[in-house]
């Protein structure tokens, strides 16, 4: 038999805490053993698992926070073969985590301690595209851009956008019910997915694929798999409603001297632009000054920086000026609130600022180790938070002169949506110490005052395990209550991405 496992894989390593969360392994799963692995490898073949150092990317995640500890990553290429997989840890108590692209934000996607990653980047496939209602069949390993870049062709787009596009996988953004940028113009995945099939502990396969846009019987299961972060099975195919790719984009920047300037130009726009508003999103001083000089983009306001920014895109079928006149009309008649506004020529300076908005956050992970709050809020409270947590630092006794100087607290996000992501980050990724004080520090401040303003405290990138200990700061007892029932109906033995989400579920 092949030793696949190091002899210091020993579960009393394993068994230790995991920091700051205060969680145990869970007694009641098995260790992977040699004969596990052989098991896996005979089902899926040489190239369909991973051990050894192959594993280790799959045990951190993009923001350098979480890391695991799995000695196994398993690549099944059918439904089948994850249905099995599935059948197999359900029986032998082998905790397991659905990893798609590894670019959540919430330490969902990776092992806490030795589960078995289930990695889906072999599963994908499109399947079919249906012309006439627009729908996109594919399976869950499918990259965003990839499948962007299939239906542009088509002459359609995904309704979801996002940063991360270029590795995520439509598998992950179902599982996480991601946001991104054109929220506000095409809605949910709730809103777009059509059909889903899942795989459950135990091997079942839900198959609920389907074009159909209209099916009214009885339950709709597949909307507790969007956004159940891979606690209740395994995401494998999916169909989603696209919407026909808008020839014309026209996207503006413009700086303001408050927040309540960019609240008032994001109701005109809503007012004014409400048939072809396609993205209105925010930045303040702090994210474009790290974004430019992390990541050496250019100002598109020359050298001069502001203290907010707004985006607002606008796209429509229609030749001629009229789309982009009215983006202009909404400029001059937001004249008093704008200190200085450009709007893309071409599509080379489009993309450029939209670069700038959608690489904030690999620009503060560039800069060093930030914790990040994906929240919800009523507009009042949109950018308060955000001074308030400055604020709040900055009188804080926690810390030295030097190190309040260093540490940098932005707000950015989808305003059209409502949803703020406030981000606290110090210089570098070594000084320990200081990284718990301020986690010590924010965590209660934000989760208690989202808590108090009825947020949520997850807007669009998850629970997982950041912010499971914060799940009843923005549901009630009775929803978790029923929560854990659907989670037990499904998993009975809890093996599906445990700690993460509802971590005392049973
Ligand atoms: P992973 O990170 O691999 O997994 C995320 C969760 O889904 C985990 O809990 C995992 O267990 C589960 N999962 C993954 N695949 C499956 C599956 N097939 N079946 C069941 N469960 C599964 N998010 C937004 O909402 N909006 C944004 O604008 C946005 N921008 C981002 C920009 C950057 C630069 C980065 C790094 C991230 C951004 N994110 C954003 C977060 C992240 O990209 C999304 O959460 C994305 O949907 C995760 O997809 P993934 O394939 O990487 O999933
Ligand atoms: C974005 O909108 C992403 O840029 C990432 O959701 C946000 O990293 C963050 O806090
Ligand atoms: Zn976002």
């Amino acid at each position: 038999m092949k030793q696949f496992l190091s002899r210091s894989s020993s579960l009393t390593t394993l068994q230790r805490r995991f920091a700051h969360l205060n969680i145990l392994r869970n007694s009641s799963f098995a260790t992977l053993t040699d004969k596990d692995i052989t098991q896996f490898e005979s089902l899926l073949g040489p190239n369909g698992i991973l051990t050894g150092d192959a594993v280790e990317p799959h045990n951190s995640d993009w923001t350098k926070k979480y890391h695991g500890h799995s000695k196994l990553v398993l690549k099944p290429k059918t439904t089948e073969e994850v249905s099995a997989i599935l059948r197999i840890c359900d029986d032998k108590r082998l905790a397991i985590v659905p990893q798609g692209g590894n670019t959540g934000l919430v330490g969902g996607s990776q092992p806490v301690f030795d589960e078995i990653v289930l990695n889906f980047s072999r599963m994908n496939q499109i399947i079919d595209f249906d012309e006439s209602y627009g729908i996109i069949t594919c399976e869950a390993g499918c990259i965003l851009q990839d499948l962007h870049t299939y239906l542009n062709a088509k002459g359609y787009l995904m309704p979801l956008d996002l940063g991360a596009k270029g590795s995520c996988q439509i598998g992950g953004n179902l599982a996480t019910n991601a946001g991104g940028i054109h929220f506000i113009k095409y809605n949910s995945l709730h809103a777009n997915c059509v059909g889903l099939e899942a795989v459950v502990p135990g091997g079942r396969v839900l198959d609920n694929i389907t074009t159909l846009r209209k099916d009214n019987t009885g339950y709709d299961l597949k909307h507790l798999f969007i956004g159940a972060e891979g606690t209740l099975g395994a995401i494998t195919k999916c169909a989603i409603l696209c919407p026909p790719l808008p020839k014309f984009r026209h996207l503006c920047l413009v700086s303001c001297r408050s927040f309540e300037q960019v609240l008032k130009i994001l109701r005109s726009a809503k007012h004014e632009l409400s048939d072809i508003l396609q993205a209105v999103e925010f930045m303040d001083g702090n994210a474009m000054e790290t974004t430019l000089s992390q990541l050496n983009f250019k100002n598109p306001f020359e050298s001069r920086l502001y203290p907010f920014y707004a985006l607002v895109e606008v796209a429509s079928n229609r030749e001629g000026t009229e789309t982009p006149d009215r983006l202009y009309e909404l400029l001059g008649s937001a004249d008093d609130l704008i200190i200085e506004g450009v709007v893309a020529q071409d599509e080379t300076q489009l993309s450029h600022i939209w670069q700038i908005r959608e690489e904030i956050a690999s620009a503060y992970i560039k800069r060093g180790y930030t914790l990040k709050y994906d929240l919800s809020l009523a507009p009042e409270h949109f950018y308060k938070i955000v001074d308030d947590t400055r604020d709040v630092i900055s009188r804080s006794p926690t810390f030295t002169a030097n190190e309040k100087h260093s540490i940098a607290v932005t707000g950015y996000g989808h305003i059209g949506d409502g949803n703020v992501h406030l981000n606290v980050c110090i210089p570098g990724y070594d000084d320990h110490d200081l990284q718990d004080r301020l986690s010590g520090l924010v965590d209660g401040y934000v989760f208690e005052y989202v808590r108090k303003a009825r947020g949520s405290v997850s807007a669009e990138h998850g629970v997982g395990l950041q912010k499971a200990q914060y799940l009843n700061y923005s549901k009630s007892e009775n929803m978790i209550h029923y929560m854990k029932e659907i989670k037990r109906v499904f998993d009975p033995h809890g093996i599906m991405n445990p700690y993460k989400v509802l971590p005392d579920a049973k």
